[in-house]
């Protein structure tokens, strides 16, 4: 195909131009036949940079991945957000902690995480250059108790948005993971502070795997990126501007009610664990249960072996069952 040959010889001069012309002799094609597969190329995530007598130069997205390219491309989706930017930092959670006293609402964006943090003491492997590893900080005037939702919210504005971007379907893995055939694209930590006023800073911390190829050892079974699993490499700033343009409209819904009522039906249908067997794995125990899906208030709706209705609430336990290693 034209788009793959294209492909080929930009990738082959990566960082430098190559003329239209050449390009045209090379594959025996018109200009126009060029240009039409470079939209489609730069539609699907790659950065090809046309500049006028110098022709048509592939970039590498870490040339681009900053706080200016992040905030223009969020003001493109009509949103006016304030990012911050850093090349390493522990976990950009801690930083959203840390500055905290001086923002309402702020993204904060790095290349590298050295301690990344999961759920639980877990960790969350940040290699440099591949991923995207984000934090946002807010200071919802809701409920203490509905906090937790604002994690199925992302959950869904991620999943949505990965699927408007590559046209494929990902599921979700109740309550914080993103999966594609099984394996975690994502995950999710939301972490807050708060006293007897309410809420002091509520930070959502978003792990995606965009551009990984290799991953830590102990990872191979149970993690992908986007790119293995689609093929093509991703856009980090494009795809952070999708889930915060996806995220804005679907937290709008959930304040209306303070609950999922508006968001159930879309996160159900894309439940990976929805109608089948589940693990619930407590500190020494793992039951097996039928999964329903979730109810208004995001908890996961199952049924044990003795026919009776349970409501899991995120925290008490992990669902597992999906990754095959229960
Ligand atoms: C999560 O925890 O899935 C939440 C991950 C949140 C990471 C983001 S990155 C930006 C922000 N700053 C932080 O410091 N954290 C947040 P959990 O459900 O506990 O899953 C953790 C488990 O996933 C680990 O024990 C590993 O088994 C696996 N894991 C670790 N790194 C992974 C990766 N890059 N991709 C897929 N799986 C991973």
């Amino acid at each position: 195909m034209l788009k793959e040959e294209i492909l080929t010889i930009l990738q082959e001069s990566k960082g430098s131009f190559v003329s239209g012309q050449i390009l045209c002799n090379q594959l025996g094609v018109t200009r126009t036949a060029v240009w039409k597969n470079i939209l489609l190329l730069r539609k699907e995530g790659y950065l090809i940079e046309a500049v006028t007598k110098k022709g048509y130069c592939l970039t590498d997205d870490s040339m681009t991945y900053n706080a200016f390219e992040i905030t223009k491309e969020l003001r493109k989706s009509g949103l006016d957000m304030e990012v911050l930017f850093q090349n390493s930092v522990d976990s950009t959670n801690l930083w959203a902690f840390e500055v905290s006293n001086q923002y309402d609402n702020v993204l904060l964006v790095a290349d590298e995480q050295t301690h990344g943090k999961g759920r639980r003491g877990r960790s969350w492997s940040s290699l440099p250059g591949c991923g995207i590893w984000m934090s946002y900080l807010m200071k919802p005037k809701i409920q203490i108790g509905n906090a937790s939702m604002i994690t199925l919210v992302f959950a869904l504005a991620i999943a949505h948005a990965i699927t408007k971007v590559y046209e494929r379907r990902v599921e979700i893995k109740w309550p914080n993971d993103i999966v594609y055939r099984g394996k975690k694209i994502c995950g999710i930590l939301t972490e807050m502070r708060s006293d007897t006023d309410g809420i002091r800073a509520l930070v959502c911390g978003i792990g995606i795997n965009a551009n990984t190829t290799d991953f830590p050892k102990e990872l191979e079974s149970v993690a992908t990126s986007l790119k293995k699993s689609f093929g093509v490499p991703v856009s980090r700033v494009k795809l952070i501007s999708e889930i915060m343009k996806h995220f804005d409209v679907y937290f709008g819904k959930f304040l209306k009610t303070e609950d999922l009522s508006e968001l159930k039906a879309e996160y159900e249908e894309i439940l990976a664990n929805r109608d089948k067997d589940v693990f619930l794995i407590g500190e020494e125990t793992a039951q097996k249960v039928f999964c329903k899906g979730i109810n208004n208030r995001g908890e996961l709706v199952v049924i044990d072996e003795n026919r009776r209705e349970m409501q899991i609430h995120s925290g008490e336990v992990s669902v597992r069952g999906i990754y095959g290693y229960v």
